[in-house]
């Protein structure tokens, strides 16, 4: 029995995507033509699409689970599971209008027209806040529309932001922010939500890693309770002997989001030759 699996054929999702399947231990084929796998060493068969197509084909059980952007998901509605929020792909779905435009929120485009390729996500949106528009649905190259004279405003994808600058629009409100997610079928059979246990069990360890660092330092000894506070660690720091009777030397782990600030507390506590490293795989 494997698990059916659909990500990105090409495109934004599909270089992260193998990335993280390369880090969870799957064999994969350097051919990027290929439109179905097996991986040698696990039993998962890869099927490369269209990023439209996995979630309809998640719940329409083609595939038992797969990798799309949480835009996608919100757009389709389709009746899936999300079953882990994979940390990448980031981006928003905002409303921009040309720089002249004066509006500073949805709140004043009501009555106006929106150009968009995410007309389900924007309706919705839009019936929240109480606000009438229209919508006009394109598929690609939205930022153009308002030039066109085919609507006052926009509603896309944004990362950088530095397409909205280019073509001369202005951010003014965010529908959703979205990363890449992992979606499984609502009814997998027990054998195949073993294997996804196992899968996620091991995605969830790349992820975690990727939240921390390895610290290792040395101390004066009469240190060791402050810095131990400073670098709890996951239950407590390694603390090890120096040759020196008056130095111990610690290790333990770093939240990535808090790395500066617990540095600065380590110097400030006399900590010196502190090395941090990257944590491959972490299972807590
Ligand atoms: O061929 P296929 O249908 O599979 O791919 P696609 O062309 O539909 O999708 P693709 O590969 O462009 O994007 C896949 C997913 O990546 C999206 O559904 C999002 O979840 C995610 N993602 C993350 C993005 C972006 N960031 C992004 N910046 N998708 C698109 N963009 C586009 C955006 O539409 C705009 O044109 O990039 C431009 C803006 O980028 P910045 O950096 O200039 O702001
Ligand atoms: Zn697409």
């Amino acid at each position: 029995m494997k698990l059916r699996f659909a990500i990105q054929k090409k495109g934004r999702l599909r270089e992260e995507t193998m990335e993280l399947l390369k880090e969870v231990g799957l064999k994969l084929s350097a051919n990027q033509d290929l439109l179905r796998f097996e991986s040698p060493n696990y039993p998962i068969e890869i099927l490369f699409l269209r990023d439209d197509d996995i979630p309809s084909y998640v719940s329409d059980q083609v595939a038992d689970i797969g990798i799309v952007g949480e835009n996608l998901l919100m757009e389709t509605s389709a009746d899936v599971v999300v079953a882990e929020k994979l940390g990448y792909a980031k981006c928003r779905l905002s409303i921009a209008v040309p720089k002249s435009h004066q509006a500073k929120s949805i709140n004043d485009l009501a009555n106006q027209t929106i150009a968009t390729s995410y007309p389900n996500t924007l309706k919705r949106f839009a019936e929240t806040k109480g606000i009438n528009i229209q919508i006009h649905t394109i598929s690609g190259s939205v930022e153009i529309a308002p030039v066109l004279g085919v609507a006052e405003a926009i509603c896309d994808l944004v990362s950088s932001g530095s397409t909205l600058v280019q073509n001369g629009l202005r951010e003014i409100e965010t529908v959703m922010s979205s990363q890449a997610v992992l979606i499984r079928n609502k009814n997998l059979p027990a054998e195949k939500m073993k294997i996804l246990d196992n899968l996620l069990f091991r995605i969830r360890s790349v992820l975690q890693a990727q939240n921390y660092k390895y610290v290792m330092l040395n101390a004066p000894k009469d240190s060791v309770s402050k810095i131990s506070e400073i670098i709890p660690g996951l239950k407590n720091p390694t603390i090890a002997p120096l040759a020196d009777p008056q130095w111990v030397s610690f290790a333990s782990v770093v939240k990535e989001n808090e790395f500066w600030e617990v540095l600065e507390k380590l110097k400030a506590c006399g900590a010196q030759g502190i090395l941090i490293m990257p944590i491959e795989k972490m299972v807590v």
